[in-house]
C-alpha cells in the first residue's frame, strides 16, 4: 500500500500511512481503476492446473483444498477460464505455505508484514502462490482469511495489478469482508474480462440456480456390469467393507451391498452404482456422523457421500488424507469418535487420520498385531455399532471394546445377515 501511494515501504503504519489511509477516496465506481501487468501477461489456455505442495497447519486439507477451490471460482465464474486441482508433478501454478525462506528470492517476514504473494501468469514459476505460514489462516474474520488472500493473489497469477477502486479485491489493502456467498467485485471482474472475456452463460436464464456448476454425471457410459449377486448366508462370507450411515449398517462385496436397519428385521441386496451412481465398488468406508458424510475408498480414489446422495467433486485422491503412493488400496476404515481419529487398514499396518487438522498421526503407519491384540493381522472391513467396533479378517469377525482395547467375542460376518 505504501509503495502504491507513493509512500517509504517500512510496512510500519507511521504518521504518513495513516494520513493516507484516512483521506476520503473517489468513491466513483463506474470507473474502470483495476491495473494490469506491463505487457499484459496472461494465461493462453483454457484450462489451468493448480497444485498445492505444502499446506497449512493452520486448518485442514479439505479446507484449505476448498477455499482454494473457491477462489478460482470466483474468476471461473466470469471468465471462460477453468481451474484444476492436480496432486503430482508440475502445474501451472504452484502453491505452498511455507514460513521465512522458502525456495524464492521473497523469503517471507514472520508473523503480519507480507502475508503472500504470487507471480503473474507465464511458464516456470509464473503464477506460483506462496502463503506465509508464520500468518494464523482462517476461515473467518479473525487472523488472516484465506479466501480473501488467495483471491487477492489469484488475480495477481491471473495477471491483475492492484487497483485503485477500494472496494476491488485488487486494492492494496487487506480488509475482511463478509465471504458468505463473496463473488469477484465489480472492478476486478472488468479487469480480469479485459484479459480473457466474458465467460458467456451456459444457460439463458438468468435466474441463480441452487448448484451453478452440478458434476457432470459420467452416466450414459456403459458400466462394467457388476457380476452375480453375492451369497448372504454362507459361514465363509468375506466383506469387502462395512460401515455404518445415519444408523444403518451397510455391508459391501463386488458391485453390492446389503443394508441392515437396526428398526426392522430383513436385510435388503442392491448395487452399489443403483444408489450412488458414481461409485462401482468399495474397499474401504466410514461414516463420519459430526459432518453426517460417509467416505467410500476404492483403489486410489475416495467419494463422500450424505446418505444416498453422492457429493459433487469427487473422486479424490487419498493422498488429500496423507497417503503415500505406495498405499494403491486401503482394506478398511474405522472413526473414533471419542479421540477424533479414523483408522485405516492396510496390510499389516493401520494409519491414524486426525480428522481435526485433516493429517496423519506421525505415529503411522504401526502395526494391527501390536496396538490391536486378539483380532488378526489384517482387517478387510471395520465398523462401529453401539460403542463397539468390529473387525473382519477373512470370514473371522471380532468385537472389540476400544476403550479397554479388549476382544469380548468372536463372531461371523454372515451373522449380521439375519442367516440362523
Ligand atoms: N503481498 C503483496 C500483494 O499481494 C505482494 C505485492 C506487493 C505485490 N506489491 C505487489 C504483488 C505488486 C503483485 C504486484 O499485494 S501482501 C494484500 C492486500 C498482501 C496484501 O502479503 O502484502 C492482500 C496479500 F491487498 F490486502 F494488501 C494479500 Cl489481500
Ligand atoms: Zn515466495
Ligand atoms: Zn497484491
Amino acid at each position: 500500500m505504501q509503495e502504491f501511494f507513493g509512500l517509504e515501504v517500512t510496512g510500519r503504519l507511521d504518521t504518513n500511512t495513516i494520513e493516507v489511509m484516512k483521506k476520503p477516496r473517489c468513491g466513483v465506481t463506474d470507473v474502470a481503476r483495476y491495473g494490469h501487468f506491463y505487457g499484459k501477461p496472461r494465461w493462453k489456455k483454457n484450462t489451468v492446473t493448480y497444485r498445492i505442495t505444502e499446506y497449512t497447519s493452520d486448518l485442514s486439507r479439505r479446507e484449505v483444498d476448498a477455499t482454494i477451490a473457491q477462489a478460482f471460482k470466483l474468476y471461473s465464474d466470469v471468465i471462460p477460464l477453468d481451474f484444476k486441482q492436480i496432486y503430482s508433478g508440475t502445474a501451472d501454478i504452484m502453491i505452498l505455505f511455507k514460513a521465512r525462506y522458502h525456495g524464492d528470492f521473497y523469503p517471507f517476514d514472520g508473523p503480519s508484514g507480507v502475508l503472500a504473494h504470487a507471480n503473474s501468469p507465464g511458464p516456470d514459476q509464473g503464477g506460483d502462490t506462496h502463503f506465509d505460514e508464520d500468518e494464523k489462516w482462517t476461515l473467518s474474520a479473525r487472523g488472516v482469511n484465506l479466501l480473501l488472500v488467495a483471491a487477492h493473489e489469484f488475480g495477481h497469477a491471473l495477471g491483475l495489478d492492484h487497483s485503485r477502486d477500494p472496494s476491488a479485491l485488487m486494492y492494496p489493502t487487506y480488509q475482511y469482508v463478509n465471504t458468505n456467498g463473496y463473488r469477484l467485485p465489480r472492478d476486478d471482474r472488468l479487469g480480469v474480462q479485459a484479459l480473457y472475456g466474458v465467460r458467456t452463460p451456459t444457460n439463458p436464464d438468468p435466474v441463480p440456480k441452487p448448484d451453478p456448476r452440478p458434476e457432470p454425471k459420467p452416466e450414459p457410459r456403459p458400466d462394467p456390469k457388476p457380476g452375480p449377486p453375492p451369497e448372504r448366508c454362507n459361514r465363509d462370507l468375506v466383506f469387502d467393507a462395512a460401515t455404518s450411515i445415519r444408523g444403518e449398517l451397510y455391508f459391501f462385496k463386488k458391485g453390492y451391498y446389503w443394508k441392515k436397519s437396526g428398526s426392522f428385521r430383513g436385510v435388503q441386496l442392491q448395487t452399489i452404482k443403483s444408489t450412488w451412481s458414481s461409485v462401482n465398488y468399495v474397499d474401504a468406508a466410514y461414516e463420519f456422523k459430526a459432518r453426517d458424510v460417509a467416505y467410500f475408498f476404492h483403489g486410489r480414489q475416495y467419494w463422500a457421500v450424505r446418505g444416498t446422495t453422492a457429493l459433487p467433486g469427487y473422486p479424490k485422491p487419498i493422498s488429500n488424507f496423507g497417503f503415500p503412493s505406495s498405499v494403491k488400496s486401503i482394506d478398511s476404515a474405522v472413526h473414533i469418535a471419542s479421540t477424533g481419529r479414523t483408522l485405516f487398514f492396510v496390510g499389516r499396518k493401520y494409519w491414524s487420520f486426525n480428522e481435526r487438522t485433516g493429517r496423519m498421526d506421525s505415529t503411522s503407519p504401526s502395526s494391527i498385531r501390536r496396538d490391536f491384540r486378539g483380532i488378526g493381522s489384517k482387517v478387510d472391513a471395520a465398523f462401529e455399532n453401539y460403542g463397539f467396533l468390529y473387525f473382519s479378517d477373512g470370514a473371522r469377525q471380532t468385537e472389540y471394546h476400544y476403550d479397554t482395547r479388549r476382544v469380548r467375542r468372536v463372531l461371523l460376518n454372515y451373522g449380521w445377515l439375519d442367516c440362523y
